[in-house]
């Protein structure tokens, strides 16, 4: 076998080796999406070579479930095996730092769940580690997988060849209930040690990156409120303090000159995963729904008056992003497919040694505007300026 060039590239004759870090949720989402890219998209030979968990048994069995050849609880160990090339972070925020710079290190290719990081201080390391991985050719990408929703990407499309105009403003709103119900039981997610934020880093984070993917530029400057409507919730012995918000709000400013508004809830009783992005340009203007997620509103303000109104495009032909590798047209996709086409783009990516996006950049972007969000609602203050 030939050397590898940097300790990234496996041996030409073998396929990648790929570890994930976690197998709750998340880790189950990204696990899928390994076990299934390749029966679907054209990607590069690759392994689900091994799943990393704390609890022994219960990472076993996952990674058994999940089409892992074996499991392991030690993440530090795995992440330096000579036969691992790729490490996939699905652990919660507060353990992306610390894993994804020494993964980075050891010259694996990274792709870590959003957000980047708890805090600012630690998304600045990664991104750090990052260029310097890059620089010998490791590759590292977030994973803020609605990008991947083929309307989305499509807006994206029709945005860039000007068929909204200037876009003036953008309504980005990401609506939940799981904490609706006050009795709802403390989680990490509820704790700013482990999670950072509340409804803020969760999902504002998704929101947020939406409106740059769609628009491009950068924020420079927001007005932002954070409120936890339930402050107390029932722990494993006691009632406990939550640390975090439920809901957040924001106006955020665009190099481009556009203003968009966020609005993210965990506590808006009766929406499920309700991620509902408007865009409205002087020549037209378009609505997603996750919830309707193979479906884009547009309408064509260039038509005669009396022709215009919303169409609905069913995001579902071959034609559209991502859509030729699945069903024939009309037989929908839904949430899952989403990580699928992340992995498939980051494979793709490590092939062709190209910077794949979302970067750590991007998502230190994205980070900086979380930040000022909470600075400007600490401060009580109209408009905080954004740090880049
Ligand atoms: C929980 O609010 C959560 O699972 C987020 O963490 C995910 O990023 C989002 O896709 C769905 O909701």
């Amino acid at each position: 076998m030939t050397a590898p060039a940097h300790p990234s590239e496996p041996p030409a004759s073998r396929p990648l080796g790929v570890a994930a870090i976690g197998y709750a949720f998340m880790g189950k989402a990204h696990s899928n999406a390994w076990r299934n890219v390749a029966s679907f998209f054209d990607v590069p030979a690759f392994e689900q070579k091994v799943l990393v968990g704390r609890d022994a048994g219960a990472v076993a069995e996952a990674a058994a479930k999940y089409g892992w050849a074996e499991s392991a609880t030690d993440w530090r160990t795995v992440i330096t095996r000579d036969d691992i090339d790729v490490v996939d972070i699905c652990a919660p925020g507060w353990m992306h730092a610390e894993i994804a710079v020494a993964a980075l290190e050891a010259g694996k290719h990274v792709l870590v769940e959003k957000p980047l990081a708890n805090t600012l201080a630690e998304a600045e390391l990664m991104t750090a580690a990052a260029a310097k991985a890059r620089a010998k050719g490791v590759q590292s990408m977030i994973g803020f997988n609605y990008r991947r929703v083929p309307a989305l990407a499509l807006a994206r499309e029709l945005i860039a060849e000007g068929r909204l105009g200037t876009v003036r403003h953008v309504r980005a709103a990401y609506l939940q209930d799981w904490l609706a119900d006050a009795q709802a039981p403390m989680t990490w997610r509820l704790r700013k040690e482990t999670a950072g934020s509340g409804a803020l880093g969760d999902i504002a984070s998704h929101a947020i990156d939406q409106v740059l993917f769609l628009l491009g530029g950068q924020v420079t400057e927001v007005s932002g409120r954070l409120h936890t409507f339930v402050e107390r919730r029932p722990g494993q012995d006691s009632i406990e303090d939550v640390t975090v918000d439920d809901a957040a709000w924001a106006t955020l400013s665009l190099t481009s000159g556009a203003i968009a508004s966020v609005e993210v809830s965990r506590v808006a009783t009766g929406r499920k995963n309700s991620l509902q992005i408007e865009v409205y340009g002087d020549k037209g203007s378009l609505l997603f729904d996750l919830e309707n997620l193979n479906e884009l509103g547009f309408l064509d303000a260039t038509l005669p008056v009396r022709e215009q109104g919303f169409r609905r495009i069913l995001v579902n032909e071959p034609e559209h992003p991502y859509l030729d590798a699945w069903w024939p047209q009309g037989h929908i996709i839904g949430w899952e497919h989403t990580f699928t086409h992340q992995v498939r783009d980051f494979l793709l990516a490590i092939k062709d040694g190209t910077q794949p996006s979302p970067s750590f950049e991007e998502g230190l972007n994205v980070q900086y505007v979380l930040d000022a969000v909470e600075e400007s609602a600490a401060n009580k203050s109209t408009l905080t300026v954004v740090r880049h």
